[in-house]
C-alpha cells in the first residue's frame, strides 16, 4: 500500500443501513479513499453480542457488504472484508482484553444501555464489544476512524488500551484518532428526535432505512415529530427541526443560513416535503446500485474473498509481532 495514513471502520450487519449510519460514517468512508489506504469491515462478530437469527445474519450480512460498495467504497482502492473471515481480529482480542481493566468496560454507556435493552442476555461478548473493535483497529495500526459520535467513547478506550500496551510491552500501537463529521455526526429519530435514530429502534416511523422507496422516505418525514412553532430554523429547544436541517443539510450541501432563508414563510409541511425529497433523490442511486451488485453473488464473493485474504496478510504481520512481545514461543 502507498505511504499514506491508514483508515480503519467497521459497521453491524444488524439491519440495513439506517440514514444515521449513512450521514453518520458510511457516506464518508467513500471519499476518504483518494486520500488515504482505508479498510472497512462488516462486523459480523459484533453483531452477535446481540442475539441473531443464523439465517438473517448471513443475509444480513452479504446485504450489508454489497451496501458498503452501493455507497461508493471500491474494493479495488479499499481493502473491503467480512471481520469473521480474518483470524486475526479474535486473536489479537484475547491479548487486548489481559490488557484492559473490567473497570473500563464497566463504564462503557453503550454496554449500559443494551444490558438494559437485553436484561435475559447480558452475554461477555457484549461485555467486551469494545476489546474487540480496538482489536479491529489496533490490527491494523490504523491512524483515523471514521465513526459517529456515538462511537467516541469506544475509541478512546481503544486508544488507553494501546497506550497501556505500549508501556507494558515498549512503544508499538499507533493511537488511533476518532474522525467524526462536524454535521451529522448524530442523526435523531424521526420519532423522538432527543434519541439517536438507531437500526435497532421498535418503531419503524423513527428510522428511514437507506434502501426505503421514495414514497416510504417522503411518508415518514411528514410524520416527523417537530414543535408547535412555525418557523424553520436551527435553535435550541428545537430538537425535531435542527435533526431535518442537520439531514438536509448534509444532502444538499446547504448551510443552515441558506435552508432559513429558503423556508422563511413557509410551514414546515412544506419543508418536510422538501427533505424527504432530498433525502430519496439523493439515495436513489444507492438503491439501483445496490439491486445491481446483488444479483452478482459471484462478483461480490470474488471482492469479499480477496478483501480478506488482503487483510489477513496486512494484519497477520502486526500480530505476530504482537505475539513475541508478549512472550508468545515462535511457531517456526
Ligand atoms: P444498532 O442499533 O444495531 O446498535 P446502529 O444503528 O447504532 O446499530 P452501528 O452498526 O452500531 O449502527 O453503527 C455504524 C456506524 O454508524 C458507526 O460509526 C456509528 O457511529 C454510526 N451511527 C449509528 N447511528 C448513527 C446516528 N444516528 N447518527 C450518526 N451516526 C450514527
Ligand atoms: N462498534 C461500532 C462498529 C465497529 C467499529 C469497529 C467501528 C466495530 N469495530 C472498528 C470502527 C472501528 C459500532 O457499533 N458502530
Amino acid at each position: 500500500m502507498e505511504n499514506k495514513k491508514l483508515i480503519f471502520s467497521g459497521i453491524q450487519p444488524t439491519g440495513t443501513f439506517t440514514l444515521g449510519n449513512y450521514i453518520g460514517a458510511v457516506r464518508n468512508w467513500g471519499p476518504l479513499q483518494d486520500e488515504y489506504n482505508c479498510i472497512y469491515c462488516v462486523v459480523d462478530m459484533h453483531a452477535i453480542t446481540v442475539r441473531q437469527d443464523p439465517v438473517k445474519l448471513r443475509q444480513a450480512t452479504l446485504n450489508s457488504y454489497a451496501l458498503l460498495m452501493a455507497c461508493g467504497i471500491d474494493p479495488e482502492k479499499s481493502i473491503l472484508f467480512i471481520q469473521s473471515h480474518v483470524k486475526t481480529h479474535a486473536e489479537l482480542s484475547w491479548i487486548l482484553g489481559c490488557n484492559t481493566q473490567f473497570g473500563e468496560l464497566s463504564r462503557m454507556t453503550q454496554f449500559k444501555d443494551k444490558s438494559q435493552r437485553h436484561p435475559d442476555d447480558i452475554n461477555s461478548g457484549l461485555f467486551t464489544y469494545p476489546v474487540l473493535m480496538a482489536a479491529d483497529i489496533l490490527a491494523y495500526n490504523a491512524d483515523l476512524v471514521p465513526v459517529g459520535v456515538d462511537q467516541k467513547q469506544h475509541l478512546e478506550l481503544a486508544r488507553n488500551i494501546a497506550q497501556r500496551f505500549n508501556q507494558r510491552y515498549g512503544e508499538f500501537f499507533t493511537l488511533p484518532e476518532p474522525y467524526i463529521p462536524k454535521v451529522g455526526a448524530k442523526v435523531m429519530s424521526l420519532q423522538d428526535p432527543t434519541k439517536k435514530m438507531s437500526k435497532s429502534d421498535e418503531n419503524p416511523n423513527a428510522v428511514i432505512l437507506i434502501l426505503d422507496d421514495k414514497d416510504t422516505i417522503i411518508r415518514k418525514f411528514k410524520r416527523a415529530v417537530t414543535d408547535s412553532d412555525t418557523e424553520v430554523c436551527y435553535r435550541e429547544g428545537k430538537d425535531g427541526i435542527n435533526n431535518l436541517m442537520t439531514i438536509y443539510s448534509t444532502v444538499t450541501g446547504k448551510d443552515f443560513a441558506s435552508i432559513e432563508s429558503e423556508f422563511a414563510g413557509k410551514g414546515y409541511g412544506d419543508f418536510k416535503l422538501a427533505v424527504g425529497e432530498a433525502v430519496a433523490d439523493h439515495l436513489e442511486p444507492v438503491r439501483t446500485e445496490f439491486a445491481r451488485l446483488s444479483k452478482d453473488k459471484e462478483y461480490l464473493k470474488k471482492c469479499y474473498t480477496d478483501g480478506a485474504e488482503k487483510a489477513l496478510k496486512y494484519s497477520q504481520r502486526i500480530v505476530s509481532k504482537v505475539y513475541r512481545k508478549v512472550g508468545f514461543v515462535d511457531k517456526g
